[in-house]
């Protein structure tokens, strides 16, 4: 047998591929999992809640995967390599065989899609909406509002005193719809 170039065998071996049953008895063929060098990376900070998104998706789907910590508080983030990743040096990051996904969203999607076992969005069209409205006041009215760097650039320019204030007065406009 031919010996399989490394750029072949990594080509190759990016997914193995599954069969999977619905209800209705409609047979579709689904990417599993990658193995060895092409596992799943997820690069990651534990108190990330933008990074629990991915990590509870992941565990959901039951895909095992390779956590990198990124430590923010150690700006960790601004690395030149982590930077290649992710010019805007922030986490989540998640890298399938040649794929580089970052921003949460955009990951979760590709999950979604790729990985279709263990659905994360209902099929229906209404429900489905609403939770993508709900995962969108997170993603774009309250997070990125109270963001490391935001906070930061409020301790800076304007005072450390109005950090917990301005944290507080988001979370709870987003989450209560004042
Ligand atoms: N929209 C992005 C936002 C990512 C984001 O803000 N990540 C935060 C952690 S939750 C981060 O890396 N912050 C680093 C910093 O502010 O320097 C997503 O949903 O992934």
């Amino acid at each position: 047998m031919r010996d399989r170039s490394e750029e072949e065998r990594q080509r190759w071996s990016v997914t193995k591929v599954g069969v999977e049953v619905s209800n209705d008895l409609t047979v579709k063929l689904v990417h599993t999992q990658a193995e060895g060098e092409n596992k799943l990376k997820l690069y990651s900070y534990w108190r990330s809640s933008c990074s629990f998104r991915i990590r509870i998706a992941l565990n959901l789907k039951g895909l095992e995967y390779q956590y990198i910590p990124v430590n923010l508080r150690k700006g960790e983030q601004f690395s030149p390599e982590f930077q290649k990743l992710n010019p805007i040096g922030y986490v989540p990051v998640l890298v399938d065989g040649d794929m580089i996904i970052s921003d949460s969203f955009a990951i979760f999607m590709y999950l979604e899609e790729k990985y279709p076992q263990h659905p994360l969005l209902p099929s229906d069209l209404a429900k489905k909406a609403l939770n993508f409205q709900a995962a969108n006041i997170v993603s774009s009215s309250i997070q990125p509002l109270q963001n490391l760097a935001v906070l930061k650039y409020i301790e800076e320019k304007v005072s450390p005193d109005e950090k917990i204030p301005w944290t507080k007065f988001h979370i709870e406009k987003g989450f209560e719809g004042k």
